[in-house]
């Protein structure tokens, strides 16, 4: 039997107005360098490449008080919006939206779409954050006013109105949907956050301790028919000495095995129906290496490294 091509379309959102160092805009662009859409043609795909949205640039403000302390709201406000509408409409034309950073901030955008789908089709929802940082901070904890710190809180219900309203329920997601996998630079507010909410957590320690395998069988666990799953992929949460084309590197990240084989075990499920690819900055890259991998693993999670064709 032959089963139709999976329709997948890439969104690029230019944007980095969510962080202090400037160039992560750029990051739709290195990855199409990259081949990131030719890449997954080759595997049977069906892509579409939307192109670019366009906003505002980066105004590099300094932390605002009218905007409760954080900078370049406005911005924000504008590309979340525009990145949730047309995440919106591609799930709406029966395609894969694979949403190309920019920043992490433009996730708020994204995942507000996917849970207002998932609520509109009565599924449930899973999100995977892989990341080198829980950005679970709030306005009020915010240590840096950078708004990519703060995208995970919006979709539980914390921050400026209109980056918490997108999906048309606020809270846009519950604490029991989300996963996090790999971080290991959290700030203490965040850590209370993480565990008030009861947000389960696979941090580079659990990682070193269960082995990336046995974290994502758990991270995977109870996925069913019944459920829409988001991977929310930060290129930080790889190792710097691998993706130095990034700008908050943390030491310690997933090494080139763990983080393939997280993206097979993904795969493994079938079940992965949304997907951001954010943080590549080819201003601090060598060579556009980051976008290089990073297309390397976005091929393992649409299961090129899968030897039986499933
Ligand atoms: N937790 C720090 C802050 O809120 O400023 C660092 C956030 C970095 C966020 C990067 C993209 O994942
Ligand atoms: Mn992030
Ligand atoms: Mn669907
Ligand atoms: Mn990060």
């Amino acid at each position: 039997t032959t089963t139709p091509p999976l329709k997948v379309s890439l969104i690029g959102a230019p944007s980095d107005a969510g962080a202090s160092l400037l160039g992560s805009a750029m990051g739709p662009d290195a990855l199409r360098v990259a081949q990131l859409g030719p890449a997954l043609a080759a595997l049977g795909l069906d892509v579409l490449d939307t192109g670019n949205l366009s906003g505002p640039v980066n105004p590099r403000g300094p932390r605002d008080p009218q905007a409760a302390g954080l900078r370049n709201l406005p911005e924000a406000i504008f590309w979340t919006q525009a990145v949730h509408d047309a995440v919106w409409a591609q799930f709406q034309a029966g395609r894969m939206p694979i949403m190309l950073g920019g920043d992490h901030h433009l996730a708020a955008g994204s995942i507000s779409a996917v849970a207002r789908h998932a609520r509109a089709q009565g599924k449930k929802l899973r999100v995977l954050w892989l990341d080198a940082h829980s950005d679970i901070n709030t306005p009020d904890t915010s240590p840096s006013g950078n708004i990519h710190g703060i995208p995970v809180a919006n979709l539980l219900g914390f921050g400026p109105h209109e980056l918490i309203s997108m999906s048309g329920e606020t809270p846009a997601i519950k604490p029991e949907s989300m996963r996090y996998v790999g971080i290991r630079s959290v700030d203490e507010h965040e850590k209370r956050m993480i565990r008030q909410m009861g947000i389960q957590a696979f941090d580079m320690r659990a990682i070193d301790e269960l082995g990336m395998r046995e974290a994502m069988h758990r991270v995977l666990d109870g996925l069913d028919d019944d459920t829409h799953l988001h991977v929310s992929f930060d290129a930080d949460f790889l190792d710097p000495e691998i993706a130095p084309g990034t700008g908050t590197r943390v030491r310690g990240g997933a090494t080139y095995r763990e983080a393939q084989l997280c993206m097979e075990m993904i795969a493994d499920t079938g079940r992965m129906t949304s997907l951001d690819v954010v943080e590549v900055n080819p201003a601090l890259d060598i060579r556009n290496q980051t976008a290089e991998l990073v297309v390397d693993l976005v091929e393992s999670l649409f299961g090129k490294s899968t030897l039986i064709n499933r």
